[in-house]
C-alpha cells in the first residue's frame, strides 16, 4: 500500500525525508506497485538538456495496476458510478470487475483494427462511461491516447488530430450538456476534412440523432463490442514508454501536446491522490471537472482507480436542472470528498445560499478546488455553505505539466488558509526567483514559481517537439522548471499562487492563449490587428478583453462586426475563448521593435492608469484612446 501521511508531522517527517533522499522515497513508493520487471536505476535527471528519467527499464502497465491488482480483493466493489445529465435517467455503476472487462473487449477492438503500442488514438467523446472505457483500452494496449475536450470546434480538433497524427479517433453522435445537444459526430465529420491521419471512427450512440456514417471509415461502438474477444492481455511497457498526449495551450502558437509517461505518472497521481483527499477504503470520491482536462485524467480516472476508491463520472453541469444539481448527486451518492474549480463556486454562489442550504450533505469529508486562484469570499462560502464548516479545503495548485498536485494541503492535516495553496506535496521543491533568475530566500517575498527538483508526474516533451518543452520550461530560468505562475511566500512559508505572469489566461479555470484567440480574430477579413488580454470577472476568474484593429469597418457596423468575431472565435477554438468584450481601436501601443506593450493593455482593464514607463512607446498617444474606450464601454455606459 502506498504509504499514508496522517499527522502533520508526519508531514515534516515525509517531506524532510523525501528532500535528503528523493530516490529511496520515491522507489518505497514505486515498490507498493506491480511491476513486470523491476526498475535499474530511480532516477536520472538534468534539467539543462532537458532529460527525466524515472525507474529506468522498470515494466509495467498501468491498467495492470488498476484492475489485476485490485481484482482479487476488490472486484466487486463499485470502481465507476456514472450520472447522467438528466437526473431522470438511471445511473450506472461499475464494479473493478465490470470495467476490467469493459476495457478488455474495447482494448481487443483496437487491437482488431490494427492499433499498436505507440499508436495515437484521438477521443472526442462527452463525459459517458465510454470515455473511461476507450482511456483504459488504450493504455491496455500501449496506444497513447489523445483526449479532446468534447467543447473544442472542428478546427481545434483538426489541428490536435494532425499534430498527434491519430489513426482512430472514437466520437458519439452527440452529447448532452444541460439542456443542450453537443453535435459531436458532425463537428468529427468536419475535422476529418482538414485531417489526414485518421483511418477509423468509432461512434458511441449517447443521444440516438441521426448521423451520418461513412461506411468504410465509420463503425458502431456497440457492433464491434459485440463480437469484440474478452480477454486482452496488457501490453509490457516501460517506464517511460508514452502513456498520453494532451493538449494545452501556450504563451505563444499552436496548442502543445504534454507527453506523459507510464511509471512516474502512476506513482504520482496515485500518491498524491490518496494523500491529499486522505481517501479511506469504502469512501466515495466526486472530482467535477471534465476528462478532457487533466484533472479528469489524474483524478477523476488514473488516481482513483489506481488507489482502488469508488470515483464518480458527471456527465452534466452543475446548474441542471437546477443549480443544485451537484449537492443533489453528494447526498444521493453519500459523497466523501468532493473536487471542483474555483468558476464553478462562484456560479453557485451567485444563485444564493438556498439552494444549497437544503442539503445536509453529512457525508463530506474533505473539499477541493483546481483550476485558478480562489478568492476569499468563494472559499468562506465553500467552507460555510456546502462544508457546513466541518470539512478542510484542500486548494491544490498543479499544471497539466506536472501531471498531479504539486502544492497543496492534505486534508485535515495541513492547517488551511483562505485563498493558499499552503505548502509542497512531499518531493515537490518549489523555489521563487526574482526576473533576473535569482533565487528569492526567506518569508513575505513574491515573484516566479519554479520547481528545482523533478518529481515522478513531470511531462517529460512535448509531443513531436522536445526544443520546445525546452524553449518553454527550462530557458526562462536555466536549470529549473519555470510554472509560467507567479507566487507568494507568505510569514508561515504558505504558497499563494497569484496567477499566470506570461500570456496565457484563465478563463473558468480554463488555459486559454492570447496568442490563439488572436489567431482567431485576425482570421476576420476585416481585422488588421488585435490583442488580447484577461481582465478580471466576477465569476470566471477572468474574462477575455480583446482590443481590435479595423481600420475599414464602417462606422455603423460595431455591433454587428462585435458579434461575427465573437461567433468566429466559438467556431475557430470554442465557445469558451468567445471574448466577454471587444473594443474597436485605432493602434496597439508598441515599442520601436515592434512589439506590443501588454503590460498597458492588461493595466487598462484593471481600471488602473498607473502604466509606467511609456518612454518607449513609438505611439504614447494611443494610450489615452484606449483608456477612454475602456471607460467608455465599461463605466459611462453602466
Ligand atoms: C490543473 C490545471 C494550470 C494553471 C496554473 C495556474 C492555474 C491551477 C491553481 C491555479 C491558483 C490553484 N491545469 N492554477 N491550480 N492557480 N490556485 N489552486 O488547472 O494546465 O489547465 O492550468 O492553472 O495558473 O499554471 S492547467
Amino acid at each position: 500500500m502506498i504509504p499514508k501521511i496522517s499527522t502533520l508531522s508526519g508531514y515534516l517527517h515525509e517531506y524532510q525525508k523525501s528532500l535528503a533522499n528523493p530516490v529511496g522515497f520515491w522507489s518505497n513508493i514505486a515498490e507498493t506497485f506491480y511491476w513486470r520487471k523491476p526498475w535499474t536505476k530511480t532516477l536520472e535527471w538534468d534539467f539543462k538538456d532537458p532529460k527525466v528519467t524515472w525507474f529506468k527499464d522498470g515494466k509495467l502497465n498501468i491498467t495492470e495496476n488498476i484492475f489485476e491488482r485490485h481484482l482479487f480483493l476488490r472486484g466487486n466493489q463499485t470502481a465507476l458510478i456514472w450520472e447522467p445529465n438528466n437526473p431522470d435517467e438511471a445511473h450506472r455503476s461499475y464494479t473493478y470487475r465490470e470495467l476490467y472487462e469493459e476495457v478488455n473487449k474495447f482494448a481487443g477492438v483496437l487491437r482488431s483494427l490494427g492499433v499498436q503500442k505507440g499508436d495515437r488514438v484521438a477521443i472526442y467523446l462527452p463525459m459517458i462511461p465510454e470515455l473511461a472505457i476507450a482511456m483504459l483500452a488504450c493504455a491496455r494496449i500501449g496506444a497513447i491516447h489523445s483526449i479532446v475536450f468534447a467543447g473544442f470546434s472542428a478546427k481545434a480538433l483538426a489541428e490536435r488530430n494532425n499534430d498527434a497524427q491519430a489513426k482512430i479517433l472514437i466520437t458519439a453522435d452527440g452529447g448532452y450538456r444541460g439542456n443542450k445537444i453537443i453535435p459531436l459526430k458532425e463537428t468529427s465529420d468536419e475535422a476529418l476534412q482538414m485531417s489526414q491521419s485518421i483511418e477509423k471512427v468509432i461512434v458511441v450512440k449517447r443521444t440516438g440523432q441521426d448521423v451520418n456514417m461513412d461506411k468504410k471509415r465509420d463503425v458502431w461502438w456497440h457492433d464491434l463490442m459485440k463480437n469484440a474477444p474478452q480477454k486482452a492481455p496488457a501490453e509490457i511497457m516501460d517506464a517511460e514508454d508514452t502513456l498520453f498526449i494532451l493538449y494545452t495551450s501556450g504563451s505563444t502558437g499552436k496548442p502543445k501536446g504534454v507527453l506523459h509517461t507510464t511509471g512516474g505518472y502512476m506513482v504520482y497521481a496515485a500518491y498524491t491522490f490518496k494523500n491529499v483527499f486522505q481517501y479511506r477504503p469504502n469512501d466515495i470520491y466526486f472530482c467535477a471537472a471534465d476528462i478532457g482536462w487533466i484533472t479528469g485524467h489524474s483524478y477523476i480516472i488514473y488516481g482513483p482507480l489506481l488507489e482502488g476508491a469508488t470515483t464518480i463520472m458527471f456527465e452534466g453541469i452543475p446548474t441542471y436542472p437546477q443549480p443544485d444539481r451537484y449537492w443533489q448527486i453528494i447526498e444521493k451518492h453519500q459523497v466523501n470528498q468532493f473536487y471542483t474549480s474555483p468558476t464553478a463556486i462562484r456560479a453557485l454562489l451567485a444563485q444564493g445560499e438556498t439552494w444549497v442550504d437544503k442539503y445536509e450533505m453529512n457525508s463530506l469529508r474533505v473539499l477541493g478546488t483546481v483550476g485558478e486562484p480562489i478568492n476569499e469570499e468563494a472559499w468562506h462560502w465553500y467552507h460555510d455553505h456546502v462544508g457546513k464548516g466541518r470539512c478542510p479545503i484542500v486548494d491544490t495548485w498543479w499544471q497539466t505539466e506536472t501531471g498531479g498536485i504539486m502544492i497543496s494541503p492534505l486534508a485535515g492535516i495541513i492547517p488551511t488558509k483562505p485563498a493558499y495553496a499552503t505548502l509542497p506535496l512531499p518531493g515537490i521543491r518549489p523555489v521563487i526567483v526574482d526576473n533576473d533568475g535569482n533565487k528569492i530566500y526567506g518569508k513575505n517575498v513574491e515573484g516566479n514559481l519554479c520547481i528545482e527538483f523533478p518529481w515522478p508526474g513531470m511531462a517529460r516533451s512535448l509531443w513531436g517537439n522536445h526544443e520546445r518543452y525546452k524553449q518553454a520550461y527550462f530557458s526562462t530560468f536555466p536549470g529549473l522548471y519555470f510554472t509560467g505562475d507567479g507566487v507568494k511566500r507568505d510569514e508561515d512559508g504558505y504558497y499563494r499562487i497569484l496567477g499566470r505572469i506570461d500570456d496565457v489566461i484563465n478563463v473558468s479555470g480554463h488555459r486559454l492563449g492570447t496568442a490563439e484567440i488572436e489567431n482567431a480574430l485576425n482570421e476576420h477579413p476585416l481585422v488588421a490587428e488585435s490583442a488580447v488580454v484577461g481582465m478580471p470577472h466576477p465569476i470566471k476568474g477572468q474574462g477575455i478583453y480583446a482590443y481590435v484593429v479595423a481600420p475599414d469597418k464602417p462606422d455603423n457596423l460595431d455591433d454587428e462586426l462585435r458579434n461575427s468575431l465573437v461567433k468566429a472565435v466559438a467556431k475557430l477554438i470554442s465557445p469558451i475563448a468567445k471574448p466577454d468584450q471587444i473594443q474597436f481601436v485605432s493602434g496597439l501601443p508598441k515599442t520601436r521593435s515592434g512589439k506590443i506593450m501588454r503590460r498597458i493593455l492588461r493595466k487598462i482593464v484593471e481600471g488602473s492608469t498607473d502604466f509606467g514607463d511609456t518612454s518607449t512607446l513609438t505611439n504614447p498617444e494611443i494610450v489615452e484612446e484606449l483608456t477612454e474606450g475602456y471607460r467608455k464601454l465599461n463605466i459611462d455606459d453602466k
